[in-house]
């Protein structure tokens, strides 16, 4: 990981790491609570004494301090070395802490760095992308088992518990964002959270779940209908369905995140429910749920092998319900490599 760091640190003399993702990715620190910092041809570690036996255990080849004042032991050591320029997380940093770098080192240039360190972990190595692999795994083991679950009567906040107690059950170390199930109605919003709702005849049940191994994330969504089908719902559930596979047909090497939205979109449009696809196709998943490259209208990223993103196409009807249908894959020289194993029929229980 630290090899892909050389290449910023020929231009700037320090990169200032403080995300707990790019500590763990580029030192392997998983506390989360601490700083990283390259320069002057070292590294260190800055983490307090909760932390200080796990970062000697996760970390080699740093030199590690412990310390309460993360940023100002780091800061120190870039005032004290005449540091001229330092990358900095500026996504990641309070306006607070800016300024007191900003102070502490007055002389040099601060240079916000965040797109350029995440452009970084883009492209994920073989040990990575097996850890997604597992847990996309278990996620779509969860999918199988809640199957037996929805029923008339249950409520939305059972159905997300009974996943994530599944998934934590089968291998998880937890989850990678807060579980999204709901019925009716509520499927319209995108992001809607479980609710006391208990779900009835007739009702779509969109669930959009994963979980972490190993630090990194997975992710998908399956709605399902709980009786038979109306038209419309049909109709919606299986123009999703085939704008996913329009999607999933367009993503490999050499295309650019947008033109796999676009792909996926224009098919909805002429379904007639373009108005009603109102986020972009996908993002890319590692140790955060949701990292480049976007699959969205504006994204100019060209995808690479060994990236690996979700494609996950929705049509959201208020006052009538939703569909969303996303797997997660891997981005291959001419085509992608699917890691979700779930149907995508739709599902009536
Ligand atoms: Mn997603």
């Amino acid at each position: 990981m630290n090899k892909k760091l050389n290449e910023i640190l020929k231009d700037t003399a320090a990169v200032l790491i403080t995300s707990p993702h790019n500590m763990r990715y580029f030192s392997g620190f998983s506390g989360g609570e601490g700083a990283v910092l390259f320069a002057f041809d070292k590294r260190f570690v800055f983490t307090d004494s909760r932390y200080i036996e796990q970062a000697e255990n996760e970390t080699t080849d740093f030199l590690l301090t412990e310390t309460n004042d993360y940023l100002g032991s780091a800061c120190k050591i870039l005032s004290e070395n005449c540091c001229q320029k330092v990358l900095i997380e500026d996504n990641e940093i309070s306006a607070r802490d800016y300024n007191r770098i900003s102070k502490a080192l007055g002389n040099s240039e601060i240079v916000f760095g965040s797109e350029k360190i995440n452009t970084l972990r883009m492209v994920k190595t073989d040990e990575e992308i097996e850890k997604i692999r597992e847990a996309e795994e278990i996620g779509s083991k969860a999918f199988e088992h809640i199957l037996d679950f929805i029923k008339p009567d249950v409520c939305e906040k059972d159905i997300a518990l009974e996943i994530e107690y599944f998934m934590k059950k089968n291998g998880a170390d937890g989850i990678s964002f807060e579980t999204i199930a709901i019925s009716g109605k509520r499927t319209s919003l995108p992001h809607g959270t479980p609710s006391d709702k208990k779900i009835q005849k007739g009702d779509f049940v969109t669930m959009d779940f994963g979980c972490t191994f190993d630090g990194y994330c997975s992710d998908m969504t399956r709605t399902v209908v709980v009786g038979k089908p109306s038209d419309e719902q049909k109709k919606i559930y299986n123009a999703v369905k085939t704008a996913q596979q329009i999607g999933l047909d367009t993503i490999r090497q050499g295309i650019r995140g947008c033109d796999a939205d676009k792909a996926a979109r224009e098919y909805i449009e002429k379904c007639g429910f373009g108005r009603y696809f109102r986020h972009s196709l996908g993002h890319g998943v590692g140790l955060l749920v949701h990292e480049l490259p976007n699959l969205s209208p504006k994204s100019e990223i060209v995808l690479e092998e060994n990236m690996v993103v979700s494609c996950e196409p929705g049509i959201y009807i208020p006052d009538f319900g939703g569909v969303r249908i996303e797997d997660l894959v891997i981005v291959k020289k001419n085509r992608c490599e699917n890691l979700t194993c779930a149907t995508k029929e739709l599902i009536e229980l």
